[in-house]
């Protein structure tokens, strides 16, 4: 899998600037924006910049850029000053498992209890 853009993807759009979104960090290889949804009072959604449908697929295809997003949703978790309070990442890998858009992104959350299991 190449991780070249794909015309019908919305975070490959995202990344080009083709629609908005509430960018909070970047960096070469990666963009963390608000989501436009927040399941907590910080939800932020680090993506890489190339395409791969999930957060596996990005792992076995270009490992330091899955790393990358990793770093990113700390450094995202830093600036948000949640470290202390803790905060949860989130992969969701498939549709059975809740990722509605097909592009790796993890989604960081906090500001409020988390429970366990997830639902
Ligand atoms: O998460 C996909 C997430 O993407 C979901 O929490 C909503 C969010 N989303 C969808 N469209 C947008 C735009 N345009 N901006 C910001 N966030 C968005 P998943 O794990 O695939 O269910």
């Amino acid at each position: 899998m190449s991780g070249e853009p794909q015309a019908d993807c919305l975070f490959c759009k995202i990344v080009a600037g083709e629609v908005p979104a509430t960018v909070v960090r970047e960096t070469e290889n990666t963009v963390a924006f608000r989501d436009i949804n927040p399941q907590a009072p910080t939800h932020v959604l680090v993506i890489p910049r190339a395409h791969y449908p999930d957060a596996a697929a990005l792992a076995a295809a270009d490992p330091q850029a899955a790393a990358d997003v990793l770093t990113e949703a700390r450094n995202v978790a830093e600036d948000e000053k949640v470290t202390d309070s803790g905060y949860r990442i989130v992969f969701n890998t498939g549709s059975g498992a809740g990722q509605t858009v097909f592009h790796a992104h993890a989604h960081v959350l906090a500001g409020r209890g988390l429970q366990w299991p997830p639902g």
